[in-house]
């Protein structure tokens, strides 16, 4: 099976056209965006995933922000310790490898839940903490009042990077833009109202949040990157990474290595979308592992002197931290709602990190 690609422009078109009230832009949605609506929604539903393009992000924005990312990564570990803010929780600035703890390593109920999938299914099991390396950048305007104020942080730029903040705030601020258009769409899919999601996003503590592996230390077949987890925020979006190794589990249980085309880009479905639509939507499950054909690309990345580093443009986005998380509209009524009683969002946010004590930190378990 292969994901989809949805191609955003015809719903770019026609929604900034004009601000007209919402009931009369749903009429006005002709019977092929609907239609591309539905599929948005259901793709997420069933995969936890989706592959759109955008015409606003392209593959040489993406390359920029890999090309400096990665120069970034392969700079010495002194350089890189004067960025690392362990009394900020690493919530800006980098994250050592041997820092981020998946999920699967410290939760039993997930560990019995992985023992009874079918063997060909099962994840890689990390024996460890990640040994991927992690920047933070902040993306976006916050509240001025607010009952979860982050911890106050200046933005961490390296020495020697002149193009740091643009690079960084021009590719977060083009990924949220795909974010929200994603948004709408689905949430127009799952017969909710068009802004019923993007609402409750703005001012939301939006993070840029790279990973960076290093494949000549790390490039060994089996290797886990990111071991077994689902993301705790809303959705999280990534431009094409040069190197693959993610593996995504559909809603059937099924394993699949994810392939992003060039100039494309990954959504994947985090917890807050989960509980908004009193999991019709799930959160995705996913890894990244050194696969086969992770090595293939080692060896064409070898044979043509590009960086051994695999970058990642990963970007979590989140519901504002003071809204509040409860299921939508219709899904107000399913039978599941129980599963999914209101709470703050920062506060939901809280309670996640707590069970993988790691307090302050970002947007995956
Ligand atoms: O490194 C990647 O490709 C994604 C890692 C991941 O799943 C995450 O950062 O939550
Ligand atoms: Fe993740």
């Amino acid at each position: 099976m292969e994901l989809p690609v949805i191609d955003l422009a015809p719903y770019l078109e026609i929604s900034s056209a004009g601000s007209e009230p919402e009931s009369d832009f749903t009429t006005r949605l002709d019977p092929q965006l609907k239609a591309l609506c539905q599929e948005v929604s259901r793709t997420l539903r069933e995969t936890g995933a989706l592959l759109v393009k955008d015409p606003r992000c392209s593959a040489r924005d993406n390359d920029l922000f890999l090309d400096m990312m990665e120069k970034y990564f392969e700079k010495s570990l002194e350089f890189k310790r004067l960025q690392e803010r362990p009394h900020l929780h690493y919530q800006v600035g980098v994250t050592p490898e041997g820092v981020e703890v998946p999920r699967s390593l410290v939760d039993e109920d997930m560990q019995g839940k992985l023992r009874a999938m079918p063997k060909e299914f099962q994840p890689a099991t990390p024996s460890g903490p990640d040994p991927k390396w992690r920047y933070m950048w902040r993306v976006g305007p916050r509240p001025q009042n607010t009952r979860f104020k982050e911890l106050n942080a200046e933005p961490v730029i390296p020495e020697g990077f002149p193009e740091w903040q643009e690079t960084m705030d021009s590719w977060g601020h083009k990924m949220i833009s795909a974010i929200e258009v994603v948004a709408e769409m689905a949430a127009i899919g799952f017969g909710l109202q068009k802004d019923a999601f993007t609402s409750l996003m703005k001012q939301g503590p939006h993070l840029l949040a790279p990973t960076g592996s290093d494949l000549q230390r790390h490039g060994q077949e089996g290797t886990v990157f990111a071991g077994y987890h689902y993301d705790l925020n809303f959705l999280t979006i990534h431009g094409r990474s040069r190197f693959p190794g993610l593996n995504i589990w559909l809603r059937n249980g099924q394993k699949l290595g994810v392939k992003v085309p060039v100039g494309c880009l990954l959504i994947q479905t985090g917890k807050q979308i989960e509980w908004l639509t009193a999991g019709d939507c799930i959160a995705g499950m996913h890894e990244v592992v050194v696969t086969n054909k992770t090595m293939d690309a080692i060896k064409l990345a070898k044979a043509q002197n590009r960086s051994l580093w695999r970058v990642s443009s990963t970007l979590f986005a989140h519901i504002a931290s003071d809204a509040e998380l409860k299921p939508l509209g219709h899904f107000a009524a399913s039978p599941d709602v129980d599963k999914y009683p209101p709470i703050c969002a920062g506060e939901f946010v809280e309670k996640e990190l707590a069970v993988i004590n790691l307090k302050g930190s970002k947007g995956e378990l």
